[in-house]
């Protein structure tokens, strides 16, 4: 009786115990979480906030793996601002993917020669590096951060990224050049909520895009008004839109006041991925990955979302 007692204790406890462990990596501080489901496992693409930070200065990116979303391995730092010859500092955030089984990670970072933000393109050969500069000099620049990269189901690449605009452009089958101009997507009230007092940001986007599709749906999942940002999405039919506001994923919550979603399925469920400043000596510039697993409401819209942590 009393060891079928325990054992039972145990097995009750074992769901809570595998969607705990928030913040996923404990010993440094991380940020702008970019998960990748490849061959039964997660890789976990992030930046790094160095410790005591007071501003974005991040130097690299991590790669960090799990088989099970409780176990997760150290990949180490496979790409850094010195990966790219031309770039000068800010390792911000990126999104990898793969494809005819080579890696490719998109990231944005200042070009030294004209001082702005640029997105480059990193290469590898397994999930976890080491990443070398796919082309030698930024894939496009205009200023503007936080790639997304999607490949549809008939094998066209799109790249969207911006803050404050939001773009996309279609990349080539091999995932380093693209064809035709990048474009603005119109960012209306109908298609990215509405904000207030700010005259130059009539909509809710911010920055940080998660582009993806689920049953036929694209979702175009981002970080909503800074700066507390929330996380909020938007869905169209098409890869190019029209984009119609679905509202608020996660609120704004915890102490850091950007945050960054990526979202995955792995193993019957999915996962909610995003930031905050949970850690011992956390905030805005030194934050934490962190996960909550979720399920889709029937009609495809995504539930509210809350932080947790332990
Ligand atoms: O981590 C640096 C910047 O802060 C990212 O590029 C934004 O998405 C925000 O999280």
């Amino acid at each position: 009786g009393a060891l079928l007692t325990a054992i039972l204790c145990v097995l009750a406890l074992a769901p809570a115990m595998a969607k705990a462990d928030n913040p996923i990596v404990q010993h440094v501080y991380t940020a702008d979480p970019a998960p990748l489901v490849h061959n039964g496992r997660v890789y976990l693409y992030t930046g790094h906030d160095e410790d005591g930070s007071t501003w974005f200065t991040m130097k690299e990116w991590r790669v960090w793996s799990s088989g099970d979303m409780v176990n997760w391995t150290d990949h180490g730092s496979p790409m850094n601002v010195g990966t790219f010859a031309w770039a000068s500092k800010d390792a911000w955030a990126g999104q990898a993917i793969e494809r005819n089984g080579k890696f490719y990670w998109y990231v944005p970072v200042v070009n030294r020669a004209t001082g702005r933000m640029a997105i480059g393109v990193g290469v590898a050969d397994s999930p976890a590096g080491p990443f070398r500069d796919a082309i030698g000099r930024p894939l496009v620049e205009n200023g503007e951060i936080d790639p997304t990269v999607f490949i549809d189901d008939n094998g066209q690449a799109y790249l969207y990224w911006g803050n404050p605009n939001l773009w996309y452009v279609r990349l080539n089958a091999d995932m380093t050049s693209f064809s035709g101009s990048p474009t603005r997507i119109p960012l209306t009230t109908a298609g990215f909520g509405s904000r207030t007092g700010d005259a130059a940001r009539p909509t809710l986007y911010e920055e940080g895009p998660w582009v993806y599709k689920r049953n036929g749906l694209y979702y175009n999942v981002f970080a909503a008004k800074c700066c507390s940002e929330f996380i909020a999405y938007s869905t169209a039919p098409s890869p190019t839109g029209p984009w119609t506001y679905r509202g608020t994923i996660m609120p704004t919550q915890g102490s850091s006041f950007t945050n960054h979603a990526g979202i995955i399925d792995f193993k019957g469920s999915s996962y909610f991925f995003y930031h905050n400043g949970a850690l011992p000596g956390g905030g805005g510039f030194t934050r934490s990955v962190a996960v909550e697993r979720f399920n889709y409401n029937a009609d495809g819209t995504i539930p509210t979302i809350n932080m947790t942590t332990g």
